[in-house]
This record gives C-alpha cells, structure tokens and sequence, in this order.
C-alpha cells in the first residue's frame, strides 16, 4: 500500500503491520502452561518528553484513534495523549454502544457508514475483539409523521448503498417478539425503520484496544495528567500546561467530550456548545429474548441486550446544562414505565446500575471537526449522542488531517466555520430519541 492510499483510508481491510501480535493462540498456550500467567501490559506508562509532534487532549476512543491512525497510516508517533483521569473514563466509558449509520442527510450518512465500515474491521486490525453484534436497529415510529421520517431517512441510506428500509407491525413483531405490535398501546407501533448493520459493541474493548494499537506504534499515553492551559504566540500553538509540567508542541487537538469548550477557552476559539447529561441504566441479566436494538423517540428509549444477558436502555439528554454524571430518580421511574409500554413482559426485570454521560450538543447535531483560528489547535468535538458511533471515522479523519494539513472530504461539512456562514447539517431527526 503506498503513503498516499493509505491516506486515502480507503482500504479498510488492510491490516498496517504485524506490530498488533501479542494475543494469539500460541501466546494464550504459553501463558496458560505458567503458575502465573505473566501478560505485558496492555500499554505503558513514560515519562513526560519536553515536547511533542502532537498532543492529543481526552484519551477516549476519539483521542485514542487518532493516535493509532496517526501512527499506523501516517507514521506519526512523537505523539502525546493526554487524559485528565483513566483512558475512556468519559463519554467512552459511559455510552450505550451503539453503532449505526441511518443518518438523514447525505454528509452524515457517508460519514458514519465509514465507521461502521471501519467497526466491522476492527477486531482483526487491532487484533482486539472488540464484539461488534451486527444485529439490526429498529427506530419504531408511532406517527404519520415519524413513519414519513423514517421513509425519508431509508430513501437517504438507499441512494448512498446503506441498508435501510421501512418494516410493518407484523415484519417487527418477527424481529423482536417481546415487543407489544397491538393497537392497545398509548402509542401503537405503525412501523419502524430497520437498518441491519446497524448493532452493538463492547466499547471498553474499543478503548482498549486502539490504546493497545497505538502504544505499540510508540505513542505516548499519559492518564492522569490534566491540561491546565495552551500557550499560543502570534496565533499559533506553542506547547500545552499541564498538571505533571510544560511541554512544547506545534500541534494540539480536542478529542475531549464535556469538556470540549472549557479546552477551547483555553485559546479563546468559541463553538456553540451546550453541555448536558444523557443517563442511561442497565438489568440484572437474563436468556437472551431481544436481538435488535430497539430506538422509540416518542417514548424517549432505546434498548439492546448484551452479550451477558443485560439489558442497556438510554434515554433523551436531559433537559438542561449541567457536569453531573449522576443518575436520578425521575429518570429511572420514567424510564421503567417507558420500557414496560413496549415491552409489558419485563415487569419483573431488576435495574443494576444507572450513571449519565456527557453530551456537547450542538445547534444541528452534526460534530465540529477540523481546524480553527488558532494555528496548529484542532477540533474533533461537539458529538452530542453520537461520539461513540463516529470513533473510529473521526480518528481516521482527524489523522488524516494532521497528517495532510487540510480537511479531508468526509469532515469538510463539520467544520467551525459553517456556523457563521449558516450551512448546518441538521441531524436531529437521526436521533434516537426525540431530544
Ligand atoms: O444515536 O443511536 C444513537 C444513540 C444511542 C444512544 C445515544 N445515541
């Protein structure tokens, strides 16, 4: 593969080098024959180099897959990541992981295809099992006028090669047979659009992976050392404070989710961002009953069954701009009675946890990606309720930036700029749930 397809990042298949060994049969062999089993760490620990090529802020999947698409694809490896607690402590610790790309317009739908794309690879490029269960995604529609959304959104995927189409009662009540198809719901289910790639993965197991991926190309992963400031002279970026001292860089990018804005203070680069929590909540498990991921707006929920039996469910960001990742009552008790209208069965199911994330929303539900004002300070931020989808697309793109010094075609759509020229990318009617 030459310098410049692998830019192109379109050979998905390709595995970059033999650097991702480690795990193998072989090695699996080997350590189960010793008293104790002695793995290499997953990834190191360094000190801190006065200076770096890039420093990538947030190590979550975002920051992550970036670095490992800078080293892999590009060759760039005098890289820092820098995360303020513990690699995919934040939003990629925290999200329902879920996978899909039945967006509504055109630029959003080519771009979270190619991160499906890149998820259905990604176990055997990083040698990482990663559990992607393409199982299929149903957005219920309980409306006319959600029924006409949901045929726009499948007519959008169809043109662009995605698998969407519009399924009847009958057809969804074969897929997921817990859910109640009669007409005596509060909202009878009319119809639902079914997007069978769509599924989900073990997002701890992204993180891990792509930390694993990159540290093994050389980058650095430094977890608990925060960012307190960014230094910039004529305006350009000189080097990043941080809690463990100084170092110098030319190049630093915001891969940080909730705390996207208070990063970008730091140079003074203004988004219109508003921050609030999404809560989400997981049961005790049970037999696997329920195979696609099941989306109502109306009723505020999505759900999906893990590979352990549990049940995941999230629900709409929460209605007003905060930093807790706490859970709390109302949701619970309107989360329950939400589920038990489509699913009446469930009634005797227990909740084990609950806990929220943080969502940078924006105006259009589209990311702002790219470069800024400031020279040198880039952006992969403003993901709203679809950062953890998007991962492995943004690293890609986000390298390939750094690595080109211009917006890839994919990205262009998103960047900074299209909030003063007035050229939004509304994907609000793609949410899962009616925020
Ligand atoms: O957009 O599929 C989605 C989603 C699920 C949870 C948060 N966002």
């Amino acid at each position: 593969m030459t310098r410049r397809q692998a830019r192109s990042g379109s050979k998905v298949e390709e595995k970059p080098a033999s650097r991702l060994s480690g795990y193998s049969a072989g090695a699996l062999l080997r350590q189960g024959l010793r008293s104790t089993p002695r793995w290499k760490p997953a990834w190191r620990s360094h000190d801190l180099r006065d200076s770096y090529d890039v420093i990538i802020v947030g190590g979550g999947i975002h920051g992550l897959a970036t670095a490992y698409y800078l080293a892999s694809r590009h060759g760039i490896t005098n890289v820092a990541v820098l995360d303020k607690g513990y690699l995919g402590g934040g939003g990629s610790g925290r999200n329902t992981a879920i996978a899909r790309s039945n967006y509504l317009t055109p630029e959003g739908v080519a771009f979270y295809d190619r991160s499906v794309k890149l998820y259905e690879n990604l176990s055997a490029e990083l040698n990482f099992n990663i559990m992607f269960s393409q199982r299929g995604h149903l957005t219920l529609a309980h409306s006319d006028a959600s029924l006409r959304t949901m045929h726009w959104r499948a007519e959008v995927n169809k043109i662009q090669g995605v698998d969407s189409e519009v399924i009847a009662p009958e057809e969804i009540k074969r897929l997921a047979p817990a859910l109640d198809v009669s007409d005596g719901p509060r909202y009878p289910v009319l119809g639902a659009l079914y997007h069978p790639p769509g599924g989900i993965i073990r997002h701890d197991a992204v993180v891990w992976g792509y930390a694993r991926g990159a540290d093994l190309y050389g980058t650095h992963l430094h977890q608990n050392t925060e960012v307190l400031g960014i230094d910039t002279e004529h305006g350009k970026v000189t080097g990043v404070r941080t809690s463990r001292g100084p170092i110098a860089t030319g190049t630093v990018v915001n891969c940080t989710a909730g705390w996207s804005s208070l990063i970008n203070d730091m140079v003074g680069v203004k988004t219109p961002i508003v921050t609030a929590p999404l809560q989400a909540a997981v049961t005790e498990p049970v037999k696997p009953f329920l195979d696609p991921v099941v989306v109502s707006g109306t009723l505020h929920v999505y759900v999906s069954q893990t590979a352990r039996g549990e049940l995941v469910f999230g629900a709409s960001v929460d209605p007003f701009a905060q930093y807790s990742t706490r859970g709390s009552l109302d949701f619970i008790e309107s989360l329950a009675g939400h589920v038990l209208e489509l699913m009446p069965g469930l009634s005797k199911m227990r909740l084990l946890r609950q806990w929220a994330g943080l969502c940078d929303m924006t105006p259009d539900y589209s990311p702002i990606m790219g470069p800024t004002e400031v020279e040198g300070f880039h952006v992969d931020i403003g993901w709203g309720t679809y950062g953890f989808k998007a991962g492995p697309v943004a690293g890609e793109q986000m390298a390939l930036l750094i690595a080109d010094g211009k917006p890839p075609e994919l990205i262009r759509p998103f960047g900074i700029e299209r909030f003063l020229a007035g050229e939004l990318v509304g994907e609000k009617g793609a949410a899962s749930v009616g925020h």
